[in-house]
């Protein structure tokens, strides 16, 4: 997988607005929100998006979720938010390296745009 921009902020080549971080993920702060709340919460392994992940990255796919709901809670969250991840260009994918979204402190349409 090419070396993207989230490979960059794991390896503190460029800066982010970093809220969280184990040996397998890492959060920070979107730099354009669209929610008060708007982070990105992405694997240290490089996947490129959610479709490419395998049986080996379960516990990897299942720490993110159980992480997600940690980190918008530790935010003052943690009743209302919203996942997001764009799997592929065609649906909004523009960073080929996996990412939740998370999203809150707003309200949300259904469907989504
Ligand atoms: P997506 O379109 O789902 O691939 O989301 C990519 C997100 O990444 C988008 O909301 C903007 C964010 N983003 C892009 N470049 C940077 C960056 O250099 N720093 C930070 N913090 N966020 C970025």
């Amino acid at each position: 997988m090419a070396d993207t921009i989230f490979s960059k902020i794991i390896n503190r080549e460029i800066d982010a607005d970093i809220v969280y971080e184990d040996d397998q993920c890492l959060a920070f702060r979107d730099v354009n929100p669209q929610a008060p709340l708007h982070l990105l919460l992405i694997p240290k392994k490089p996947i490129e998006k959610l479709a490419d992940a395998g049986a080996d990255d379960q516990a990897l796919l299942g720490h993110l979720m159980l992480k997600a709901g940690d980190i918008a809670r530790a935010e003052g969250y943690g009743e209302a938010f919203r996942l997001v991840t764009n799997n592929g260009a065609n649906v909004g994918q523009s960073v080929f390296h996996l990412h939740l979204h998370i999203l809150a402190g707003r309200s949300f349409e259904w469907p989504p745009g």
